[in-house]
């Protein structure tokens, strides 16, 4: 296996060394406009390099689903959390495949493979490396999420034909201690610096709702834009409520908050594909739309989403028609200009 030696992530923002704390200023003043005046800036920003009516669609599958030993205080999928998932082996190749082919079959342009370890064991790699090169011949990009990254992993996926790997940053870093105890914001940026190493194209976002402050969802927001270069693809996450999780019953946050999330992050990561991810099941069409005008232009897309319920797919069909928006090609998809 190729061993290879990390080099410190290029920027470690902790949040708390004065530049990071003028970046995080900037983004909360952008927080503070009135809506029209974000929404027309972020508008602004997403025309300069997107076409405003194209959507990337991406669907995602569980490979190994529950079980995990780590304790994200959002996650349906950790064995601490009496929630009802059950701890389940690695799906076939042939399920996998089923249902990439699906997805090709319904207009998804990325197949995203899940799994629910705190990251992979090296016995762990072998079956998820097959998915990758089976679901790479089907013309689809693909994407993998399997948490922490060691030596050489990001190699051999990138071997096997990965074009994505999801890590996200979940929240900001003085609140990360909050929801996560298992693991640092500092190992999380090790493992991005390692897939970026690699040649991976790098999809970060993190979760809001999960009674962080504005200022908190601000500096999530900086952290992502100051990673170098910024993330290709960058997930905001409404948090999906499960219960058994200890977030389940935290207070929501209002539908203007997390479009203005969007926004921000659209203008603070103008090359990068903004994805309206988690929670959409949730989020009436009207604010979905707003999200679009706020220049998100990526989607989960089909009728689930790792463990919970997601809009089906011939919803968000209906949906892209009401708007006159279109769904991205794969080649298109893969660059923003
Ligand atoms: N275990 C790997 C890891 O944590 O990196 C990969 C799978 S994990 C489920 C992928 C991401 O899903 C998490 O980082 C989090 O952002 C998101 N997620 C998990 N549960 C969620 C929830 N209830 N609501 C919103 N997003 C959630
Ligand atoms: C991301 O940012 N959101 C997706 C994907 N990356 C892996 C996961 C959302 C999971 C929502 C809870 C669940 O379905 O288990
Ligand atoms: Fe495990 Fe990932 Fe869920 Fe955390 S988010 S409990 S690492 S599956």
């Amino acid at each position: 296996m190729p061993s290879t030696t990390v080099k410190p992530a290029r920027r470690r923002d902790t949040g708390h060394a004065p530049d990071a704390r003028a970046r995080v200023a900037r983004i909360e003043a952008l927080f503070a406009l009135p809506f029209a005046d974000l929404l027309h800036r972020a508008q602004t920003v997403h025309r300069e390099r997107f076409d405003p009516n194209a959507v990337q669609l991406s669907t995602l599958l569980s490979v190994k689903t529950g079980g995990c030993p780590e304790d994200c205080a959002y996650c349906p999928q950790s064995a601490r959390h009496r929630t009802g998932v059950a701890d389940e082996p690695v799906l076939p190749l042939d399920a996998v495949l089923a249902a990439a082919r699906a997805a090709r079959a319904a207009g998804a342009t990325r197949f995203c493979m899940g799994a629910a370890w705190r990251g992979p064991k090296e016995r762990d790699l072998a079956p998820v490396l097959e998915m990758v090169r089976a679901v790479k011949a089907l013309g689809l990009e693909t994407c993998a999420t399997l948490g922490l990254l060691r030596d050489g992993q990001a190699e051999q996926l990138k071997a096997a034909g990965l074009d994505y790997y999801n890590h996200n940053l979940d929240t900001a870093p003085d609140y990360y201690g909050e929801i996560i105890s298992t693991r640092t914001f500092a190992d999380r940026l090790e493992t991005l610096e390692r897939v970026r190493q690699a040649g991976l194209r790098v999809c970060c976002g993190g979760i809001v709702g999960m009674g962080e402050s504005r200022a908190q969802r601000a500096a999530l927001i900086a952290a992502l834009a100051a990673l170098d270069p910024p993330p290709e693809s960058v997930p905001i996450n409404m948090l999906v409520q499960v219960e058994g999780t200890p977030l389940a019953g935290a207070p929501g946050l209002d539908w203007s908050e997390f479009v203005r999330t969007v926004a921000v992050a659209r203008i603070a990561l103008p090359t990068s594909y903004v994805r309206l991810s988690a929670g959409r099941q949730e989020m009436p069409e009207p604010v979905q739309a707003l999200c679009f005008l706020a220049g998100a232009n990526s989607i989960f897309y089909g009728e689930k989403l790792l463990t919970t319920g997601n809009p089906e797919a011939a919803a968000d069909r209906a949906l892209l028609d009401k708007l006159g928006m279109r769904a991205l090609g794969g080649a298109e998809a893969l660059r923003p200009d």
